[in-house]
């Protein structure tokens, strides 16, 4: 008997889509009756509530949504979360388990018959199962069982780079150090993560330039700064309690520019549902000038910027660079004007689709404000010039004086709340020379030295055979990668796959040969060891280090914790015992403290109320070697040909990232549907297009056509050549090899389609 086949992707039915009005304000009192509901349906009103009290306080839970910092000083008795961050809770707290009795009624195939919503709905995973090979039905595992397993199969490999060891970014700082640890002692650096997928083109940029991959700004600065600039981000569902800090800077007499190719609601107004007004509808405006940017236009425009700054410098020479700091703090600033006058003005213009009278306004903003933060997110990362873009951006601080001092800098803001912490301990493909020979030091023996596979190149790793074991501490693998069908048949090629998870997503349901699911505790569970209940740590956007405590009875007493699964891999596979360090996660972060500068006095500082920050060099103005960089960026030419769009992947209103929440995109208006194509009208009737058409998207990268099925059409305001769909619908299209420059990171914000028209004026769109 061989096993079924699993199909790689979601079904791609529809589910009956509505357009509204978009919104012109974010959050609100309806954002806290969505977030109240949601609680309560899926986590009972005892369990919802209790997670929701201790959210985001100082000795509570983190909440395990964005890395957006908590206030440094007071916290809201109110509640210090948003509606995402409730649904999150929602999600995770679920009383509802799933475990082997449901799992011997459905087989892999028929569950890969439901949405990815469906598959969230079904509960938290409550014993740890396995798939046997040819087999199409999980059946119960002992955890010791499922143990041996993984140690035989991993100590049977040729060589240990043949096993993938993935983590996504809530992993805790105390598990995330273990595993590479682990990782890193059965002798390889295959340490791919989200991170790859996500921020890499801002650490490769901020290292080069900057002297640390990391942001330089605090939530302190937000509250000083005269202007911040946002790029390619959509705050208002992807990071709302950003929208309170904005608040405050408008407040405090701030500006805002931003640029993004969609009017997002979040970054038009706030209605801040903390403040009894907020509640009554009371709005503050944010942003002040909207440019909306075509996708990846945005060195075009920097450039636009800086040119009219340029000639306003040399027009009235110290009044709108800092030279001061430019001379004594940068290097390479002759040769980037030199550069940046061989560009024209009106072709910049042309290739960011912004007129140059927004370009004036934008330029008067920014030189009658000497301080100024950029942040950015998803919209910048994932091109292939991302790191560019992100060099030029930072050019643009450099020319302001704007880093290193109070009220200015870089705020890239991360996504998952713990990736910014899980690299800062060690999961990385290419650790540093001083973190390996440190390693080497502390636990005596030769850590790897050769760099490991990045998540692009563990896919292709993978499909080639040259990789045969993939374990993933958290995330959705298969469905957060690009390339579908290739990942999923790279996965396949693998003879045992493991995911340490709390929820079940497809990465479950297409795998190697031999599939474990190893079920843990999430953040909002109490973690009880032999010494009392734990708690762990995590590092936000910002730097700042600080614990998170769990208050839930966990849905089944099956369930391990990240940090203890580690302990039990390490012992089966290497025969190492971490029983005391599993113990006390204390014994964890003793040793977190030889290895990782800045972390002195660990638990004692980790106990403080709010935590401690880690020390940053940008922040301190020190940089590298005393410099920081301007960089010499080419603009790109996005050329697209007759019928070809640019189409930008991006979440909605009710996901995170594959976990999905809900199908409908509030702010936006669209309801009730994932498979929508946003176009803008004009391209809708050059291809005669109703609104609600069914299209199939294709794309054709070097020669390979891609194909999904059954997108709806839907109007928006977005420039012309450019659409959008929803992340990971649309991930079948994006090639494994169309990858950042330098970072690697997929470019899921530009790949390029065609449309083909299925139905072009349907009939079961209901408006
Ligand atoms: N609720 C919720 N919160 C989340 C997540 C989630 O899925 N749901 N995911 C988490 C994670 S891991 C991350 S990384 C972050 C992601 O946070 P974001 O980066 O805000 O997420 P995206 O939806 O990918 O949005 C990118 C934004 O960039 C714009 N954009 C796209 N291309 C371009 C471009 O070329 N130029 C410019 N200027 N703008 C562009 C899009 O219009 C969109 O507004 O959020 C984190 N927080
Ligand atoms: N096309 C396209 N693709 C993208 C992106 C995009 O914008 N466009 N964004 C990229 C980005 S920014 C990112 S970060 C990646 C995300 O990639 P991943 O981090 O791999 O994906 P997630 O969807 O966040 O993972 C969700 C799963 O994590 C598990 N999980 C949740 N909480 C816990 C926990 O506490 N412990 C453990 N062990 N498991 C847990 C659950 O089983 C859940 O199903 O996707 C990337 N992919
Ligand atoms: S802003 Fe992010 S971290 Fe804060 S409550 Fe909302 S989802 Fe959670
Ligand atoms: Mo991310």
């Amino acid at each position: 008997m061989s096993r079924k086949p699993v199909p790689s992707r979601a079904p791609d039915k529809f589910t009956a889509l509505k357009i509204k009005q978009p919104k012109q304000k974010a959050a609100g009192a309806s954002a806290v009756l969505v977030a109240g509901k949601k609680v309560t349906q899926q986590a009972g009103i005892l369990r919802g509530g209790k997670a929701l009290i201790n959210l985001n306080q100082t000795e509570g839970v983190d909440c395990p949504g964005c890395a957006w910092p908590d206030p440094d000083d007071e916290r809201s008795s109110l509640g210090e979360y948003c509606e995402n961050g409730a649904k999150a809770i929602a999600e995770e707290a679920m009383s509802k388990a799933i475990g082997s009795d449901f799992f011997k009624k459905h087989s892999i195939q028929e569950l890969s018959q439901l949405t990815d919503y469906q598959l969230g709905q079904l509960g938290r995973l409550a014993e740890p199962l396995v798939l046997e090979p040819d087999q199409n039905y999980y059946r119960p595992i002992t955890w010791e069982q499922a143990m041996e397993t993984i140690a035989a199969t991993l100590n049977q490999l040729q060589s240990p780079n043949e096993a993938i060891f993935y983590t996504s970014g809530r992993t805790s700082n105390e598990a995330a150090f273990l595993y590479q640890l682990f990782v890193r002692m059965f002798g390889t650096n295959n340490l791919p993560d989200c991170s790859n997928m996500c921020h890499e083109s801002s650490g490769v940029a901020l290292s080069e330039t900057l002297g640390i991959g990391k942001g330089s700004v605090t939530l302190e600065d937000f509250y000083e700064t005269d202007l911040i600039f946002i790029l390619g981000q959509n705050p208002g569902t992807n990071h709302p309690r950003m929208l309170t800090a904005l608040e405050k800077a408008k407040n405090n007499g701030a500006k805002i520019i931003t640029a993004n190719p969609i009017r997002e609601a979040g970054l038009i107004g706030f209605a801040n549902p903390q403040k009894i007004s907020g509640l009554m509808g009371a709005t503050t405006s944010l942003t002040d000038l909207y440019l909306q940017v075509k996708i990846n236009g945005d060195v075009a425009l920097l450039k636009a910027i800086m040119l009219r700054l340029l000639e306003m410098e040399e027009a009235n020479p110290g009044t709108v660079f800092d030279s001061d700091f430019i001379k004594s703090r940068t290097e390479g600033f002759k040769e980037y004007i030199e550069d940046l006058k061989s560009h024209d003005f009106h072709k910049l213009c042309k290739l960011s689709g912004i007129t140059p009278d927004e370009v004036d306004q934008a330029t008067e903003l920014i030189q009658s404000r000497p301080k100024m933060i950029i942040c950015w997110a998803m919209g910048l990362t994932q091109h292939r010039n991302a790191v560019d873009t992100i060099k030029e951006l930072v050019n643009l601080l450099l020319l302001r004086g704007s880093v290193g001092k109070p009220g200015a800098g870089s705020c890239p803001v991360r996504g998952h709340s713990n990736v910014q912490g899980d690299r800062t301990m060690g999961i990385w493909e290419k650790p540093p020379k001083w973190f390996s020979d440190k390693l080497q030091q502390v636990f005596k023996f030769n850590p790897p030295r050769e760099e490991g596979y990045n998540t692009v190149e563990a896919i292709k790793a993978m499909h080639q055979g040259q990789a045969k074991v993939f374990i993933g501490l958290g995330g959705n693998f298969h469905s957060a990668t690009p390339d579908t069908d290739y990942t999923a048949a790279a996965i396949q090629n693998c003879k045992l796959t493991v995911q340490i998870s709390t929820k079940l997503n497809r990465s479950h349901l297409v795998t190697g040969q031999t599939a474990i699911i190893l079920p843990c505790l999430a953040r909002t569970d109490i973690d009880l060891q032999a010494e009392g209940a734990q708690v762990v740590s995590v590092e936000n956007s910002m730097g700042v280090v600080h614990q998170s405590r769990g208050v839930l009875a966990p849905v089944s007493d099956q369930l391990k914790s990240e940090p203890e699964i580690v302990a039990m891999m390490a012992k089966a596979t290497l025969g190492v015992s971490w029983n005391h360090l599993v113990t006390n996660y204390d014994h964890i972060r003793d040793l977190i403290q030889q290895v990782i500068p800045g972390f002195d006095d660990y638990n004692k500082r980790l106990r403080q109320p709010g935590g401690f920050y880690l020390p940053n060099v940008a922040r301190a103005g020190l940089f590298k070697q005393g410099k920081a960089n301007f960089s010499k960026i080419a603009v790109p030419e996005n050329h697209l040909s007759e019928g070809e769009f640019m189409m930008m992947t991006i979440r909605s209103h009710d996901q995170f990232n594959t976990t999905i929440y809900g199908n409908d995109d509030r702010y936006r208006g669209i309801i009730n549907e994932r498979r929508v194509v946003l176009m803008n009208p004009e391209d809708m009737k050059a291809m005669n297009l109703q609104t609600g058409a069914v299209v199939n998207l294709t794309s054709h990268y070097q020669g390979v056509t891609r194909e999904v099925h059954n997108f709806k059409i839907v109007p928006y305001t977005l420039p012309t050549k450019n659409i959008a769909t929803y992340f990971p619908e649309t991930n079948p299209l994006v090639p494994v090899d169309l990858i950042a420059k330098k970072s690697h990171t997929p470019c899921s914000k530009s790949v390029v389609v065609r449309l083909s028209v299925q139905a072009s004026n349907p009939k079961e769109y209901i408006s």
